[in-house]
């Protein structure tokens, strides 16, 4: 049975998908790449450098920047993101998400954050949840990010629990991909026919609601 939770942030936690959205349109917008509503949801769960390389393919212009430029065009979005994230107050925590969040700490699972974000810290601070979470995986010690399963079983590891004990719960299909490749319950926010357990939107999620998906 499950022991603990393991949490995707963007999309889940809070709504700062938005914001990543706005800081890269305006880097599309400066090198002239058109900004889609395709190319946005690519970037789901992908980690800063692959979603530069993603927003460059789109235009088959991948090689038209040193690596040194991509490194300054990734600084420039992540210092705007980052103008964007410290306003963040615990008002923008999703629907239904702090009340789960209680219910998970009231029954003694243990949670632990699965997130691709470098800012995710700085975010559960703001949001005032970081006490719900016993570690956080560090994105930056990975190997592959999502959809490869190895966030999602570091984030087991933390937690001193066999994959088969976890739930993931992500918004991003390259998320459940990772979380079906650990071999966790994955436990999907939206359109995502991969998930074992699916949702519409963050304010239906609850203990209750997964119980009556697994029966
Ligand atoms: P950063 P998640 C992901 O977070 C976002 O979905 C993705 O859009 C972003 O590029 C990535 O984090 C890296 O974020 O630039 O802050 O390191 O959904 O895995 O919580
Ligand atoms: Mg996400």
């Amino acid at each position: 049975d499950i022991k603990g939770f393991a949490f995707d942030l963007d999309g889940v936690i809070a709504d700062t998908a938005k914001f990543h959205s706005q800081a890269w349109h305006n880097i599309a917008d400066q090198i002239k790449v058109t900004w889609t509503p395709t190319l946005a949801a690519s970037l789901k769960g992908v980690s800063r450098m692959d979603s530069l390389e993603l927003i460059l393919e789109s235009v088959n212009r991948q090689a038209d920047f040193s690596l040194a430029e991509k490194q300054a065009l990734a600084e420039q979005k992540n210092n705007e993101y980052q103008l964007l994230i410290a306003k963040l107050t615990p008002n923008d925590i999703l629907p239904g998400i702090q009340a789960f969040l209680d219910e998970l700490r009231q029954h003694d699972y243990r949670l632990v954050l699965a997130s691709a974000s470098k800012n995710a810290p700085g975010i559960l601070e703001n949001l005032k949840v970081t006490e719900y979470f016993a570690a956080i995986v560090d994105p930056g010690l990975l190997k592959a990010g999502k959809p490869d399963p190895e966030i999602f079983e570091k984030a087991a590891q933390a937690l001193h629990l066999p994959t088969n004990h976890v739930a993931g719960i992500e918004d991003s299909a390259a998320g459940i991909q990772s979380i079906n490749a650990a071999g966790e319950l994955s436990i999907g926010i939206g359109d995502l026919p991969e998930a074992q357990i699916q949702f519409d939107t963050t304010n239906e999620v609850s203990l209750a609601g997964i119980r009556a998906q697994l029966d």
